[in-house]
């Protein structure tokens, strides 16, 4: 395993296929900033142009995953501030990553941090974990894609309770209701992300992708289209080598050994 490599807001590692992103804010509880969407973006876009990377972890502390975006730097801004400024932008390129990304979360995971946890494709929670979008408390909404995913995971009228009212959700009732993965006890929270992204990295890279991209357009394509996508993406990877190697292995009763081409 590499050692931390440690930025201003967040560190970062790789473990083998697996590049690890850890938020590392603790005087604001991993608040969300300008400094850390761009820390965040610019590990995840390195990792994924990297093809010895097949998965992504990010998480936080103990405490907290993301208590939210940061509320001392947006105060002070105006709407025309808040319209033209880059923060939206830069979340996107996260939540368009190519390679799958499992959110690690213990303790808060609230606002924009809901909201990132939400643009993963994985939500491990340790059972210290709570979940919630507070904005209204505030005087705002939800604006890092909370009221579309929200919706999205756990249906219109639980989405629409938690946004209206602020109620923060403990990680069983995030579970019942589908907005996480998993619930894991938390002393055991990164030994579990790192068994799930090493079992996901291990997968081949184009399907990999593949299924990515496909699983997105369930959430934003109507349904012909996402089919169409589906039966094109199932259709290419008829023509890399690991597909080849997959199903040569299962014929031959032996482990693939996949080259990720
Ligand atoms: N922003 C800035 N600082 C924060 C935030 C935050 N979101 N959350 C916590 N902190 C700071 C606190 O101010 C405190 O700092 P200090 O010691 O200097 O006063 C430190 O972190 C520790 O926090 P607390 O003392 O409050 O810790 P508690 O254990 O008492 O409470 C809570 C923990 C319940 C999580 C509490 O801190 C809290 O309610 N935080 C705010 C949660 C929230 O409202 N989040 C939503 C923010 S708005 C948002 O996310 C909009 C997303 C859309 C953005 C679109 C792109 C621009």
């Amino acid at each position: 395993m590499d050692e931390d490599r440690r930025n201003t807001t967040i560190r970062t590692r790789v473990d083998g296929r697996v590049g690890w992103i850890t938020l590392d804010r603790p005087e604001a509880l991993n608040a969300l900033n300008s400094e850390v969407a761009r820390e965040v973006v610019a590990a995840a876009l390195a990792f994924d142009a990297d093809e010895g990377i097949g998965a992504i972890v990010i998480t936080g502390s103990d405490r907290a995953f993301a208590a939210g975006a940061d509320i001392k730097a947006m105060e002070g801004l105006t709407g025309r501030d808040v319209a033209v400024g880059n923060h939206f932008h830069a979340w996107q390129s996260f939540a368009d990553v190519r390679t799958p990304v499992i959110a690690a979360v213990a303790g808060y995971a609230l606002g924009g941090g809901c909201e990132l946890a939400m643009m993963c494709d994985v939500i491990l929670a340790a059972d210290t974990a709570r979940f919630g979008q507070p904005e209204i408390t505030l005087g705002v909404i939800p604006g890092m894609g909370g009221t579309q995913r929200l919706v999205r995971a756990v249906g219109y009228f639980k989405a629409a309770e938690l946004v209206l009212s602020g109620r923060i959700v403990e990680a069983d009732e995030a579970e019942r209701i589908g907005l996480v993965s998993r619930v894991v006890p938390a002393e055991a929270l990164h030994e579990e992300a790192a068994a799930l992204a090493a079992a996901i990295a291990s997968k081949p890279l184009p399907a990999l992708y593949a299924a990515k991209a496909a699983l997105d357009a369930a959430l934003e394509a109507p349904l012909a289209e996402g089919l169409r996508l589906e039966k094109h993406l199932f259709a290419s990877l008829f023509d890399t080598a690991d597909q080849k190697e997959g199903m040569a292995a299962f014929r031959e009763k032996r482990e693939p050994r996949f080259t990720h081409r």
